[in-house]
């Protein structure tokens, strides 16, 4: 099975596990999970070659660690991303004084306004380091930086989570918690 072929299967799955679970007649639990068995038969349905050892080579392969079995491997989620309403069980942690986000040009103006807002998903998603807000924003274009007080945020009540894959998380960052790098 060729690298770039894991990379499309993986993107499928994102499609699954995070926004359309539908997509393939499975449902996801209220943590995010779906059943293994459900989601091989309804990918074959659609398909898609999938069976557990590429489910396996996907979880272990993927650059950004994106999916996570339960302890048995009768259960796949995703560690974020989810527009799809589900309890992650994550708790809120400490985040470090300074976390990362990327955006382009075209969205400034509106986070100076508004903030960053979680728009489809269910978290803003923040970096510890600007390099990856920066592969962050050029998914859309030229990155654009925003620096974010999530220090000042935290001693002020609000509450970050950090997913099973490095991700920092938060609900929205009001404008006056940011600055362009
Ligand atoms: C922007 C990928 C206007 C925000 C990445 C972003 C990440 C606003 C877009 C993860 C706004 C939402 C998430 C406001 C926020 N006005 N635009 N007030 N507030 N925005 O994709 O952070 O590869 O939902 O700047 O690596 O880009 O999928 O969020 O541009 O970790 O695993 O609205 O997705 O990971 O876009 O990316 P997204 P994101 P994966």
């Amino acid at each position: 099975m060729s690298p770039e072929y894991l990379k499309s299967l993986s993107k499928f799955l994102s499609l699954i596990l995070r926004h359309k679970p539908e997509v393939i007649g499975i449902k996801l639990d209220g943590n995010g999970w779906a059943d293994v068995d459900e989601l091989i038969q309804g990918s074959l349905d659609k398909g898609k070659e999938l069976d557990l050892p590429i489910l396996e080579a996907i979880v272990a392969s993927d650059e950004k660690q994106r999916y996570t079995f339960n302890e048995d491997k009768t259960k796949i989620r995703a560690n974020q991303g989810h527009s799809v309403k589900v309890d992650l069980g994550l708790e809120p942690v400490k985040p470090p004084k300074i976390l990362y986000h990327g955006t382009v040009e075209r969205f400034v103006q509106s986070i100076m306004l508004k903030g960053i807002e979680p728009r489809s998903r269910n978290h803003v998603h923040l970096s510890e380091d600007v390099d990856t807000a920066v592969d962050v924003g050029e998914r859309r274009g030229d990155a654009m930086i925003f620096k974010v007080f999530s220090g000042a945020m935290y001693r002020d009540g609000f509450h970050f989570y950090q997913s099973a894959n490095g991700v920092w998380l938060t609900d929205h960052v009001p404008n006056k918690y940011l600055d362009m790098v």
